[in-house]
């Protein structure tokens, strides 16, 4: 055998032993590459007589295409295994069942109750407003007529944190009233906002918790009288609990805040202990309200000879527990998964917010 074809022989030895890619790149460098070894013979043929050096080159040139071409064969099978092998490690099995899933989630009452609450007043025109958890002493007392002495300042209503550097201490404020004051002194009347939000007050029993949810309104603007106030919270206690035809009253009340000052109550019963909504010579007080104080206004930089309006107040937790039939407050804020899968809600039927859709009413 010659050299030639025992080159040959070891080469395609080779070429077979390849047995990945990387391998088979390693055999085309020495077999083709510039310091391999049919370069290496193709070195040699200066060295040979002019009618050896014609037959030699051409041997060398058709050996040099045979292992081409050999190795371009054998790249093309290792690709295919090399494939063949990815799909399988990576096959899915798609008749398998599904893992067993956590549980779907639900949204919290008290989350449902905000969203239907806003998008009710979304629907009337209402911009939702926030604010800051804490608040000044000005924000939240001062501005809104609550005199220094009065007792919702006293440590027993208010979280009070440490004093800030001009020796002021903050508070946590105790409803979301400070909002109004803030979008009040930031813009020019006309103002439609609903508030929702955390509030805070140093009391803990079976019907209060040191955070609960209120949400406010306030709406400022041209000739805005008690008829409106009344129209609007009418309009959304029937909305909110779906019976058109719901008894509302109006008792008079006093808040700092808000002069005439009303509750808000709805019709309900009470017979046999149990408590239907909407029927019967019972009442529930479900909101507070009122004409915006002219001291307030004042206090805001409106001028009450010019500008007027109204607000309002509700307890979040409060609507949601007569709404719902959640009897205990505190089971709120359990994070009790059993008590979530019963109270809570698949959040594809929630009032789509802001798109004016609520129960029961097409946008
Ligand atoms: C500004 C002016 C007036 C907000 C109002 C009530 C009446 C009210 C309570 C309901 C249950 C708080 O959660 S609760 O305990 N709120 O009765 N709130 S009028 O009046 C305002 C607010 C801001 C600038």
């Amino acid at each position: 055998m010659s050299d030639l074809d025992q080159l040959k022989s070891d080469l395609v030895a080779a070429i077979n032993a390849a047995t990945s890619l990387d391998m088979l790149e390693e055999v085309r460098l020495h077999a083709l590459g510039k310091k391999g070894v049919i370069s290496a013979q193709l070195k040699t043929l200066g060295s040979l007589e002019p009618d050896q050096r014609k037959q030699v080159g051409q041997d060398v040139n058709t050996l040099k295409e045979d292992i081409t071409q050999l190795i371009a064969d054998r790249h093309t099978d290792l690709s295919a295994a090399a494939m063949k092998a990815k799909l399988s490690d990576e096959a899915l099995d798609v008749s398998l069942p599904a893992r067993p899933s956590l549980g779907d989630g639900r949204m919290h009452p008290l989350s449902r109750t905000i969203e239907e609450i806003t998008a009710i007043f979304a629907d009337m025109g209402f911009a939702i407003a926030e604010g800051p958890d804490i608040e000044t002493d000005f924000y939240n007392f001062t501005a809104l007529n609550i005199p220094p002495e009065h007792p919702a300042r006293q440590e027993h209503d208010t979280f009070y944190l440490t004093p800030d550097e001009t020796g002021t201490r903050p508070v946590l404020r105790t409803h979301t009233s400070p909002v109004q004051v803030r979008t009040m002194m930031k813009q020019d009347p006309p103002v439609r906002i609903i508030v929702p939000g955390r509030t805070y007050r140093s009391d803990h029993d079976a019907t209060h918790s040191p955070m609960f949810h209120q949400c406010e309104g306030l709406v400022i603007g041209d000739g805005i009288h008690m008829g409106h106030l009344k129209g609007c919270l009418i309009d959304f206690c029937r909305s909110f609990f779906g019976v058109d035809d719901l008894p509302v009253r109006f008792r008079p009340s006093f808040f700092p805040f808000t002069e005439p000052s009303a509750e808000v109550d709805i019709g309900c019963s009470r017979e046999g202990g149990g408590l239907k909504i909407g029927a019967g010579d019972d009442w529930l007080e479900i909101l507070g309200s009122g004409m915006v104080h002219p001291k307030v206004l004042a206090n805001c930089g409106y001028d009450p000879e010019k500008v007027q309006g109204f607000a309002f107040g509700m307890g979040v937790e409060r609507l949601a527990m007569l709404k719902y039939g959640i009897p205990d407050l505190r089971t709120f804020y359990d994070t009790d998964l059993r008590w979530l899968k019963h109270y809570g809600f698949v959040p594809v039927d929630v009032p789509a917010l802001h798109t004016g859709l609520h129960d029961g009413a097409a946008s």
